[in-house]
């Protein structure tokens, strides 16, 4: 199937739903017959970016080198998912630079702290409230939220499967020629 290529770019808190949404819309680019990859923690921080820590300066680097992936990816021609913290304006404003505007589709998880925290799928927000996580993004380590993100998601309102559609109709408008 033919088609412009595009980076999904999904930012938002621990717990807030980011890797749930972008792995059931691979699963519909799938289906669709569209060529995709997800990039994750799962296959970044555990290979490519081992040797990188949640510092401000590991992080912004961390962000980087996904974009420069990603980079080959478009290159490639296909359609792919980054799901990220990345809590920095300034390194997603640099991921769109390096990727071209043109191929950049941004999608804030706006979940509301409490709900991410009373998940806790992982125990890290508890750990990081009783200290033993430093740097851990929204309890003791700030989050900038997107300006104007491309789609916003609370998933709290809405379901998985309607996150999906929103991004899909944003997905299909950008990348058909
Ligand atoms: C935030 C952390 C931290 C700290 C470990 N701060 O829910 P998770 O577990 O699977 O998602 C989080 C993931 C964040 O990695 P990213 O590569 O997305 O972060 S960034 O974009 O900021 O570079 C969380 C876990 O790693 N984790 N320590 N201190 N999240």
């Amino acid at each position: 199937k033919k088609h412009q290529p595009l980076l999904v770019w999904f930012t938002g808190l621990s717990g807030s739903g980011k890797s749930t949404i972008a792995n059931a819309l691979e699963i519909k680019l799938f289906e669709q017959g569209i060529h995709t990859y997800l990039l994750d923690g799962d296959n970044v921080r555990k290979g490519l970016n081992n040797n990188l820590s949640f510092s401000v300066e590991d992080r912004t680097e961390n962000i980087r080198r996904i974009a420069e992936v990603a980079n080959l990816m478009i290159d490639a021609g296909l359609v792919v998912l980054a799901s990220f913290v990345s809590p920095y304006r300034e390194d997603r404003e640099n991921v769109k630079r390096i990727v071209g505007y043109e191929n950049f589709l941004e999608v804030f998880v706006n979940t509301p702290i409490e709900e991410c925290e009373r998940r806790d799928v992982k125990g890290l927000y508890e750990k990081a409230r009783a200290g033993e996580i430093k740097n851990f993004t929204g309890v003791n380590a700030p989050y900038e939220a997107p300006m104007a993100p491309d789609v916003e998601i609370d998933t709290t309102m809405v379901s998985v499967e309607e996150a999906v559609a929103l991004i899909m109709t944003q997905i299909e408008q950008r990348i058909k020629n």
